[in-house]
């Protein structure tokens, strides 16, 4: 087990550091401190081979300059807020308005775009982890209370790759943080994940509105393009329905203890995620326009997808969704573990 830390490059004036955990099987996770954004997570074929399989760039300035979240934390809340606001005990909260009139993945500062900072670091016979922290202010886009965030990233030996989020508020606010990672098991960015097999332990889908807002629903997945509770691709699950015929960015809920199954046959290469949240979004890329990756690859559509694990979208303006609001003192926590394995 090894980690390696070099810089990576500097935001006004505050270098960002890279961090390369790596176990006895030649298995990486490459990630950095600005945004906590995985970089590069090597796994390996049912031949052994070793290749990446997340989308990601070289350098600090094409992080800096895309607006595609790639491999980031996204908070303090993911996801969309409609109308950026919402209220609190008779208590409107204004938060910034980043995506039309609606808030999106903690607005235009969120936190993919800040520095996180080391607070620790550990080598275990089995497993390496280092432990970011990032210090929310109060106001922060508009959200009330200081809130102290801890994402520690651990590689184990078994090829398990975990990320756990802490967080203690000292105002009642909401929190949802998840990892926006775009995969593409085949190791080959220029091949679209319209291949890639997907399960999805969970009953039901939330149907977005114009905005990609969840209008409110919970719909049952039996007998919709939605239905991945058995495997099946991506692309027999697009089909030609008009809600799915330009992929999918849609949050599923799941199951308690609820998996997640990602597969590519060619490669032989799995992922299964297990996680504490009660949802999921699956978006397949829809929006990539060709940014330069590297490997010198280009992102474009449904060349990469992302497995959110995260509260519902818009739980605060949905009362009849899990919480996503935390309590003044309370802690908040979510775990979610991605598993790489291969089918020999
Ligand atoms: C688009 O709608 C999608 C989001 O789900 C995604 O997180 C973002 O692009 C990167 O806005």
């Amino acid at each position: 087990m090894d980690i390696r830390k070099e810089a990576f490059g500097d935001l006004n004036g505050q270098q960002v550091d890279s961090y390369t955990l790596k176990n006895d099987h030649g298995m990486e996770v490459s990630f950095i401190t600005y945004g906590g954004a995985v970089t590069k997570i090597l796994a390996p074929d049912r031949n052994g081979r070793l290749e990446n399989v997340v989308l990601g760039f070289d350098t600090l300035d094409d992080y800096i300059g895309h607006t595609h979240y790639f491999g980031a934390i996204a908070g303090r809340v993911a996801g969309r807020i409609g109308n950026a606001q919402y209220s609190l005990n008779g208590e409107t909260i204004d938060l910034t308005e980043n995506e039309g009139r609606n808030h999106l993945h903690g607005g235009n500062e969120g936190f993919n775009c800040v520095n996180w900072h080391e607070e620790e670091v550990n080598i275990a016979s089995d497993s390496v982890s280092v432990k970011l922290s990032y210090h929310s202010r109060d106001g922060e886009e508009g959200y009330p209370g200081n809130v102290k965030v801890y994402a520690a990233y651990t590689l184990t030996n078994e090829g398990g790759f975990l990320i756990e989020y802490s967080a203690v508020p000292d105002r009642d606010t909401p929190i949802n943080l998840t990892s926006h990672s775009y995969f593409n098991l085949s190791g080959d960015a220029s091949s679209p994940i319209l291949d890639h097999t997907l399960q999805i332990e969970g009953d039901a889908y939330l149907p977005l509105n114009g905005e990609n807002l969840p209008a409110g629903e919970i719909r049952p997945v039996e007998g919709t393009p939605f239905d991945f509770r058995q495997p099946r691709t991506i692309l027999d699950g697009m089909g030609d329905s008009k809600e799915t015929k330009e992929g999918y960015d849609h949050p599923f809920t799941l199951k308690k203890d609820g998996k997640i199954v990602l597969s590519h046959e060619r490669s032989g290469r799995m992922m299964t995620i297990e996680t504490d949240q009660p949802s999921v979004v699956l978006y397949t890329g829809n929006f990539l326009t060709g940014e330069r990756l590297s490997g010198g690859n280009t992102a474009g559509r449904h060349k990469g997808l992302c497995l959110e694990t995260q509260g519902y979208p818009d739980a605060v303006n949905h009362p009849h969704f899990p919480s996503v609001m935390v309590k003044a003192g309370e802690e908040y926590r979510a775990s979610t573990s991605y598993i790489f394995s291969v089918d020999k």
